[in-house]
């Protein structure tokens, strides 16, 4: 079984070049709660739905979340009658919340909820959540004040200063015996370049998966999400400079030592492979990690497995 951490783009985009080359029931996928977010009455869970989606082959793949050639009719209606309408949530993509949301008012966990999920939209892929419970990644901003993740990034678009970011109800949360025995049992785990402080942060903050990442680091590698300084998406390079992270790959390094063996890093920074590897103890590969296409994010997935002897076993 090779494994994930998953946030939302960055990381499903690889996973897809992955699908180009193995099949769906030798993935599974960790996947960040932290985005998770009550709205009009609503659960929504967007991180774990671009998994469901993705693996159901539903997913809208110029944005990489909602649902393809969806429509906003509800949404439209909602607007008008004064609920908030910044969060585009499309119709189809609405019955998936509702459903989601009386699972939860029937007591049943996230784990429950998206293993329903997955059965009814034909996921063969294990897609866990990686809290059993509700966990919140909050931004505290100059100008609007503590607000929840969703806010920062599609309210105000990232166009606000951050004072701090925290993780609310992270002492509290629960994992599920699928969290462990995942971690415990696949043969390769691979932290994917997500935003390291929003998606990936979130899961490997949770200490009972913070412990068994640690003794399972063998086994795990990390993919950069920069280039240089530069992010291969979103709002990573302010979100790491908040949290007085450097926004490079040392200080993804730096970020992620404790949690795998090994870093992959770009081609273009390769020049600074020795200096990471004497500074943190891990073993620093290069490749091409930008993927414009799933093409792209094919090759990567082979080089990735090829690097660790399990082509020929997976492919
Ligand atoms: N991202 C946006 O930039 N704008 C949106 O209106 C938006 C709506 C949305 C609805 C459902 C869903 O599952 C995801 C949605 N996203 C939207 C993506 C989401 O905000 C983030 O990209 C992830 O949470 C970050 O990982």
């Amino acid at each position: 079984m090779i494994t994930f951490l998953s946030g939302g783009t960055g990381t499903p985009k690889l996973i897809q070049g992955f699908r180009t080359i193995l099949r769906d029931e030798k993935l599974s996928v960790i996947v960040n709660t932290a985005d998770d977010i009550w709205l009009s009455g609503i659960y929504i869970s967007p991180d774990v739905d671009t998994l469901l989606y993705l693996f159901s082959d539903l997913l809208d793949e110029n944005k990489y979340w909602g649902i393809k050639d969806d429509t906003f009719n509800t949404l439209k209606m909602l607007q008008l009658l004064g609920f908030p309408s910044w969060f585009n949530l499309g119709d189809q993509d609405l019955a998936v919340n509702l459903f989601r949301t009386q699972m939860i008012h029937k007591g049943h966990s996230q784990e429950d909820i998206v293993k329903a999920l997955s059965k009814l939209l034909n996921v063969r892929s294990t897609i866990i959540p990686c809290t059993k419970n509700h966990m919140e990644c909050r931004i505290i901003t100059e100008k609007k004040g503590d607000i929840h993740f969703q806010e920062f990034w599609v309210k105000y678009k990232a166009k606000v200063n951050i004072k701090q970011v925290y993780i609310k109800n992270l002492e509290s949360v629960e994992i599920s015996d699928a969290v462990r025995s995942t971690i415990k049992n696949s043969e390769l785990i691979i932290i994917g370049p997500s935003n390291p402080v929003t998606s990936i942060g979130p899961i490997i903050r949770v200490r009972e998966i913070a412990d068994l990442l640690k003794e399972h680091k063998n086994k795990i590698i990390a993919i950069s999400p920069l280039i240089g300084n530069k992010p291969i998406s979103g709002p990573t390079k302010m979100l790491m400079k908040s949290e007085g992270m450097e926004s490079t790959p040392m200080g993804i390094a730096e970020f992620y030592k404790d949690y795998c063996s090994c870093l992959i890093i770009d081609n273009k920074d390769s020049d600074m492979i020795n200096q990471i590897q004497n500074k943190t103890g891990l073993e620093v590969l290069s490749e091409e990690i930008l993927f414009r296409d799933t093409q792209d994010a094919s090759r990567l997935a082979c080089s990735i497995l090829k690097r660790r002897d399990l082509y020929d076993k997976y492919v």
